[in-house]
């Protein structure tokens, strides 16, 4: 190991003790993003307990819920255990069990078939969230020579944030809780981090965060836990986040609180952006927002006067199609404290791990000009993108129509497309239409009824991966160990390699171990020795800028975006009514007169996942509609009624939660819900599905071809 590196690291001390016979393996949680070390118990070959690994340097032994129904997951019975291949008609839920090499044969002989008469672009690669795999699946696209990959997230989670944040500041940052000071406030902006830990960001260390008892400033249609302890909270109408940004940064530029020394030396296009927001006065916002103008000016202050300052954002500002400038304008506000990659502050990580060899250059230029959405949505698919990505709806509108060429085939590593892309019936009508559907999942989903072949993948204990956090910081980097494996599934890592192989693809030889270990070269260890060691920490250091300037074509952070500027978009933040509002559609909204949200995070379940496992359930048997308790009453709907939810696409039902804290005027639905117990093929998929009422349709955001998936307009009324 490289001595610089050595220093860099903090070790972990021996796995805890464990019973005569036991073998004690170091391992990282992926019932979410991941990123807590646990330990796995192992006696002969089966996995006995999982528990929190003390040494953890981002759990400190804690697991939540989900993290503590591990070992349900793992033994479920309901789990996938071998191939199944189609015995019926699509859709009609007959199956017949295969050997893995009959799968992988009948899959070869397919794709060859698509490929000869559609292209290599007739097969579309889909996954799910940021799991263990999440990089392979673009990587293997390349391989495939397929321009389209994708999943519900990309367009609509994160990577608006991730490009933004490249674009804007050259990285992406992370709040700071490990530094000689801990922030004197935290902005939560959309993002609930104790329900989420999404993205490497563990709930438990903003937990602790909050003992230094910061300020505490709430962006949320809901009164969150968070908000009940906050200093200002602001409880804003769904999907206005961006004319609630550019009214704070009015009120911190017309106050002139910034740090004007920062801000000369450190960003570019400060004139422009002063020139921008001066219209977009907190007086301007209220009606919009439906947040009061005083408190959006208290809001700015205690941001400015707090500092240092963490801005903790979540997926929800995301889910409209202005996305990109609602990104843009929040994440503008750290900028003007001048707090940037300070202790306590919002903060570069440290890239302990290489950069993943996603092979974009084994794809032929005339493929990546095809990838769907390339043209339009440059940050999303093209020259703005760091993980460039194929536009969703775009590919199952070629699954349905062949424009502008057929999607054939759609090979899925980790996705309920029923459950979590927007507008579930269209997507289900697209799938009817492809000739080859392989999904690889740990349970058998709605979804995976309506595959050609349905493959059993391994869960989190089962398998190896490096893992390095939070996203795009990579702070700490972990090792996930297999300690078992149920029946014959397999890592999806091993499946694409394996098809890789028989395919005779590029680089096919690859083998995963090899990947990892380049992966871990600048640790100065192989994967070997990162799993026998545990964790490891880099240490922070901050002002990194100071040595190079951002990595931003000014070398500075760009206020006044010169890439965007370049690819044809507004180079300054700007505020767009979203197309289904009270405001944009009032014809619409008489008969729809509430705004929609949904998906708020819960505690016990991670998107359509954990349904089949009681310890989880038992949290929550019922989907949930959240309702001011007057909002209830007017439609005489009583606590644990169920109610028909209604949008413009359609209608679904969930139980009445009577709640205060959530805005008169709001509803907001659970997302993700199917019902394993009951009877195939459906298996209530459409029943209580909030992405029956969303949709996929335009208008989209113009950078990124992100669709409406929170502040649309419903109805409500009590079930018969
Ligand atoms: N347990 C659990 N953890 C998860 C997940 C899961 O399904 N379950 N999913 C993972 C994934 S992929 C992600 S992206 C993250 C997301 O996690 P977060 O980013 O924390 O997002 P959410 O929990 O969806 O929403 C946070 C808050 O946004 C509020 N909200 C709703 N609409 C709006 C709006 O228009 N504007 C504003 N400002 N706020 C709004 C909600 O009321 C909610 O309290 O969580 C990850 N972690
Ligand atoms: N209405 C609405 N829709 C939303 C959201 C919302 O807030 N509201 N949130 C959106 C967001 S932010 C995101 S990121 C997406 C998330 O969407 P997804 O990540 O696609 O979530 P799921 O549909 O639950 O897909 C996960 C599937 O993968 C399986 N699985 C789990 N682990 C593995 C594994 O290791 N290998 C394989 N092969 N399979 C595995 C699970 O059993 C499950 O069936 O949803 C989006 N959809
Ligand atoms: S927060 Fe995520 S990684 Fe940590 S225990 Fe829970 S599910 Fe596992
Ligand atoms: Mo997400």
């Amino acid at each position: 190991m490289p001595g610089r590196m050595k220093q860099a690291l903090t070790a972990s001390k021996a796995p805890s003790e464990a019973r005569a016979g036991t073998r004690v393996l170091k391992s990282t949680c992926r019932m979410c993003h991941g990123g807590c070390s646990a330990l796995l118990h192992v006696e002969n070959g089966r996995i006995t307990r999982i528990e929190g690994d003390p040494d953890g340097p981002l759990n400190h032994g804690r697991l939540c819920p989900m993290g503590h129904a591990s070992l349900e997951l793992v033994r479920s019975p309901a789990r996938l255990t071998h191939p199944l291949i189609r015995a019926g008609a699509r859709g009609e839920g007959k199956w017949r069990r295969a050997s893995w090499d009959e799968a992988y044969d009948y899959l070869c002989e397919k794709i060859r078939g698509i490929w000869e008469r559609y292209g290599r672009e007739g097969i579309a690669i889909g996954t799910g969230t940021g799991r263990h795999h999440k990089h392979w699946v673009p990587r293997f696209a390349n391989m495939m020579g397929t321009p389209n990959s994708g999943n519900p997230g990309m367009a609509q989670c994160f990577f608006p944030r991730v490009n933004v944040m490249n674009l804007t500041y050259g990285q992406f940052a992370w709040s700071d809780y490990r530094g000689s000071r801990m922030p004197g406030v935290l902005l939560f902006w959309g993002h609930n981090p104790l329900n989420s830990s999404p993205d490497g960001e563990i709930g438990f260390q903003v937990r602790d965060a909050l003992k230094a008892k910061p300020k505490i400033i709430v962006v949320d249609p809901r009164r969150i836990w968070l908000a009940r302890q906050a200093d200002v909270f602001l409880q804003l109408r769904p999907g206005t986040d961006d004319a609630l940004a550019l009214a704070m940064l009015n009120c911190i530029i017309a106050e002139e609180t910034y740090d004007k020394d920062f801000v000369a030396k450190w960003t570019y296009g400060f004139e422009q952006l002063a020139g921008r927001v001066r219209p977009f006065t907190p007086e301007w916002a209220e009606p919009i927002t439906w947040v009061p103008a005083k408190k959006i000016r208290a809001a700015a202050r205690l941001w400015m006067q707090a500092q240092p300052g963490a801005l903790e954002w979540g997926c929800a500002i995301e889910h409209t199609p202005n996305t990109i400038q609602t990104v843009r304008a929040i994440s503008l506000l750290p900028a003007l404290t001048g707090n940037i990659d300070v202790p306590g502050g919002w903060c570069f990580g440290m890239r302990g791990v290489a950069p993943f060899p996603f092979l974009p250059e084994v794809l032929p230029e005339e493929q990546r000009k095809k990838r769907l959405g390339a043209a339009a949505y440059k940050v999303l698919s093209g020259e703005g993108s760091r993980v460039p990505s194929a536009h969703m709806p775009s590919v199952f509108k070629s699954m349905r129509t062949g424009e502008p060429y057929w999607t054939k085939g759609f090979l899925v590593f980790g996705n309920n497309p029923l459950a979590t892309y927007a507008d579930s019936r269209l997507v289900r009508d697209s799938l009817l239409k492809l000739d080859l559907l392989m999904i690889a999942d740990l349970f058998m989903t709605p979804a995976c009824e309506l595959a050609d072949v349905v493959l059993p993948a391994a869960a989190w204990p089962e398998l190896d991966q490096v893992v390095a956090m939070p996203y795009f910081g990579e702070d700490v980097v972990l090792a996930q160990q297999k300690a078992g494996q149920v029946g014959e599934c397999k890592q999806d890592e091993v499946i694409m390699t394996e098809l890789a192989r028989r395919l005779g693809l590029a680089h096919c030889e690859d083998q995963p171990h090899a990947i990892f270990d380049g992966l871990l070269r600048p640790t100065g260890m192989t994967f070997k020795e990162l799993a026998a060691r545990g964790p490891v920490k880099l240490e922070m250091k901050y002002r990194k800028y100071e040595a190079k300037g951002f990595a931003t074509p000014t070398g500075k952070i760009e206020l006044y975006s010169t890439a965007l500027e370049k690819m044809g978009y507004d180079p300054l933040p700007s505020y767009q009514e979203p197309p289904e509002s009270p405001l944009s559609r009032p014809d619409l909204a008489r008969q729809f007169p509430y705004v929609l949200t949904t998906g708020a995070r819960i505690a016990v379940f991670y998107h359509s996942e954990y349904r089949q496992l009681p310890k989880l359930r038992r949290g929550a048997r019922e989907p949930r509609v959240e309702i001011h308790p007057e909002t209830a009453k007017r439609h005489g709907i009583a606590e644990r009624d169920w109610v028909v939810i209604s949008s413009p696409r359609g209608s679904i039902r969930q139980r009445a939660v009577l709640s205060a804290d959530i805005h008169p005027r709001v509803i907001h639905c659970e997302h993700g819900w199917w019902f394993p117990e009951r009877e195939g093929p459906e298996h209530g998929a459409f029943e209580s599905n909030a992405n029956v009422l969303t949709s996929q349709a335009p208008p989209y955001d113009p950078a990124m071809g992100t669709c409406q998936l929170r502040g649309l307009l419903c109805r409500i009324e009590r079930a018969p």
